[in-house]
């Protein structure tokens, strides 16, 4: 029996539990035992025998019973248990990510879809990488990139197996797949930019402040996440990263009036389209990992319309390797976003690592 300690119970964390609860109450013996519960708020930590918490109320037992969150009684409480222990990082903070060498430290292995601890400081993913290889800790983070898709997998089979990566290009936003599907295409109904972009926002799929989607940021920490994979020690301020906010939208401080201004771009997107669709191309907004030279980038494109990245639909993610072996490409598409696929992709991590301990 593994334990579990989950820090972060939004949007994924809350799945995460569902999926586990269902596993859970399906399994004469269960493989894994969830003891201790946190958010940026309060903690839920078992007994002194390590017991598992009620998931079927875990909601309410936090807000009613949880204390105040302590991230180093957390962290002691689940490295003191008896068994293997997995604490998974279902937060963007940077604060957690920096505390991973200690989780290791502490004999805990990690699961994590948060993109910060391989993606920002490389000293850190370095230490993180090194700590794991002493401790023989496993650390997993499929969900960081195409969500559950089984992209870093694959990228770490191939390497494995000694297959030359020549070079790795995909759509790795779910929101900027659904908005250049919906906006780039040579038939169907042809909508202004600015109202894909508010659809999108009503329905959830990008951040509160799409600025935060069109910046490039989210795919430019996936592409680092890829290239470091590979053994390219990329960061994120030496990749070059094409941001499709209007430069005088960036510094408009609210997304309402961001959204509002929008509009006043839509004739300039319009143009790029346009400019593409009379090739029989369309535009996509795609990250390219170079391992051999200096070429990775995040960019908008156009692409010819037999092209695999332009028959993409809806959120879909599609990621294409080149090696070697695969000289026609390996390509991996499907749902690349929402709480179900990311919290899939945690979960099969963690079968993982109870399969090797
Ligand atoms: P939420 O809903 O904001 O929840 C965050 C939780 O962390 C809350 O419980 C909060 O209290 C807790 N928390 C924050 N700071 C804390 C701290 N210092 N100590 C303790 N607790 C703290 O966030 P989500 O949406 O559940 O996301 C969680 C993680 O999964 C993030 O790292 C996010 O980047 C990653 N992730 C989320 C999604 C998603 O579906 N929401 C996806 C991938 C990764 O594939 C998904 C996706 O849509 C990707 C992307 N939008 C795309 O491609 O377009």
């Amino acid at each position: 029996m593994v334990n579990i300690g989950i820090i972060g119970v939004g949007l994924v964390g809350s799945e995460l539990i569902s999926q586990l609860s269902a596993h859970i109450s399906q399994n004469g013996t269960p493989t894994f035992k969830v003891i201790a519960l946190m958010n940026s708020t309060k903690q839920l930590l078992g007994n002194s025998s390590y017991s598992s918490l009620t998931l079927s109320s875990w909601k309410n037992d936090l807000s009613a019973k949880g204390t105040t969150s302590n991230l180093n009684s957390f962290i002691n409480y689940l490295s003191e248990a008896p068994t293997p222990s997995i604490v998974i990082d279902n937060t963007s903070s940077q604060e957690i990510a920096d505390s991973y060498p200690l989780f290791i430290e502490k004999g805990l292995h990690i699961v994590t879809p948060n993109k910060k601890a391989f993606s920002s400081d490389l000293k850190l993913y370095k230490e993180i990488r090194e700590k794991a290889a002493e401790k023989r800790r496993f650390i997993y983070h499929e969900s960081t990139v195409g969500a559950g898709l089984p992209v870093l997998s694959t990228l770490t089979d191939l390497i494995r197996t000694k297959d030359k990566i020549i070079k790795i290009e995909g759509i790795f936003s779910g929101t900027l797949s659904y908005i250049f599907n919906e906006f780039s295409k040579l038939d169907g109904e042809k909508k202004k930019f600015s109202e894909i972009v508010k659809i999108a926002r009503e329905n959830g799929y990008t951040e509160p402040d799409p600025r935060d989607d069109l910046n490039g940021l989210d795919v430019a920490r996936k592409v680092v996440i890829l290239s470091r994979l590979t053994g390219k020690d990329l960061s994120l301020d030496t990749l070059p990263v094409e941001n499709i906010v209007p430069e005088s939208l960036r510094t408009l401080d609210s997304a309402t009036e961001f959204m509002a201004s929008l509009t006043q771009y839509d004739e300039y997107f319009q143009k790029l389209n346009t400019t593409a669709n009379n090739d029989q191309q369309v535009l996509r907004y795609i990250g390219v990992i170079d391992p051999i030279g200096d070429k990775s980038e995040v960019k908008l494109v156009s692409l010819s319309s037999s092209h695999p990245f332009a028959a993409l639909k809806g959120s879909d993610n599609i990621i294409s390797f080149t090696t070697e072996r695969f000289p026609s490409p390996l390509i991996i598409q499907g749902a690349g976003a929402g709480a179900a696929v990311t919290a899939f992709g945690i979960f099969s991590d963690l079968f993982k690592i109870s399969d090797r301990t």
